[in-house]
């Protein structure tokens, strides 16, 4: 089925502290994000990149820190200003399709989503659960804490960008391809009973079964995000992204994950994050991505 595509580029890099994750929305385009969705028949519209009112940061020793939160004004700065954006996206009856940028644009791209859906299903794709608090945090780095916030778990200010109160539900939310989680997300996970999908779980159960438990477990969702963090994939694979960790999926068990979800017909919003061409190889990185987005927007093999 054809669909009204935004692109929207989401340059923010202040979730996190390497540079160049600001450059992943045009490494994107330089890899032919518009061309291969239009090629699939989709209408794309490309609205550029989104700013916030400060200026991405080059050097990495002028970070502001509150409670302990790093690059705190900045975050809500920016959650604001691309929450309007996606708001007015699925406003005008388009899917919005937000590149980042690091992960900390979730908060934004989701809060202006969610808002539209009484219960807003997620795809959580990422070998990091997010799921930090500035107690539990090893970084501070609020990339790592911003499922967190959209469940409405810490700091009250961020949790409460754009719209009031948390975004999501707990039970509308499923994690998959974690291998690098910190105790406290650990401990969240279970006290909020979270659907999560360990890669451990990948390997033995196999992204057919987990794709049916996730749809069976989201089936009364009246919307359906999908969060795709590149460093799901194995590094081997995905080497231009700012924290990787060894034991990942591979593009074509993604592929085939992404062609069976697509299937569903019921995708109404994705985010594609943490390309960093900066940390990459002649923007593999980015044209692998592009590769399994074509998947997500109904390529099929055959
Ligand atoms: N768990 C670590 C932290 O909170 O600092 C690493 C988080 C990385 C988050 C990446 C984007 O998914
Ligand atoms: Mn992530
Ligand atoms: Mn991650
Ligand atoms: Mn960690």
């Amino acid at each position: 089925m054809t669909k009204q595509i935004d692109l929207i580029g989401a340059t923010t890099n202040f979730g996190q502290p390497k540079p160049g994750v600001v450059l992943g929305p045009d490494a994107l385009r330089i890899a032919g994000i518009v061309q291969v969705l239009e090629a699939i028949g989709h209408d794309v519209s490309d609205l550029g990149n989104v700013y916030g009112k400060y200026q991405t940061q080059f050097v990495k020793d002028n970070v502001q820190v509150k409670n302990g939160l790093k690059n705190y004004d900045e975050v809500k700065d920016y959650s604001e200003a691309l929450a309007k954006v996606t708001d007015a996206s699925v406003q005008n009856g388009r899917f919005p399709l937000v590149i980042g940028g690091d992960h900390s644009l979730a908060l934004g791209s989701i809060t202006g989503i969610a808002k539209h859906y009484d219960n807003l299903g997620v795809i959580w794709f990422d070998a990091h659960g997010d799921l930090n608090t500035s107690e539990t945090s090893p970084s501070g780095n609020i990339h790592g804490m911003i499922l967190a916030e959209l469940l409405g778990v810490g700091d009250k200010g961020l949790i409460d960008t754009y719209n009031e109160g948390p975004s999501l539900k707990t039970e509308n939310v499923v994690l998959i391809g974690l291998r690098d989680l910190d105790d406290g997300e650990k401990e969240l996970i279970k006290k909020r009973n979270i659907l999560a999908f360990t890669m451990s779980d990948v390997r033995a159960l196999g992204l057919v079964e987990i794709l049916d438990r996730t749809m069976k477990h989201l089936a009364h969702c009246d919307g359906l995000h999908l969060s795709f963090d590149v460093d799901s994939l194995d590094p081997s694979e995905m080497i231009g992204t700012g924290t990787k960790v060894p034991g990942g999926m591979f593009i074509a068990e993604v592929i085939m994950f992404m062609e069976r979800l697509s299937e569903t017909g019921l995708l109404t919003s994705v985010d594609l994050v943490e390309v960093n061409p900066l940390l990459d190889t002649f923007n593999q990185t980015a044209e692998n991505a592009v590769l399994m987005t074509e998947y997500i927007f109904g390529k099929r093999k055959l």
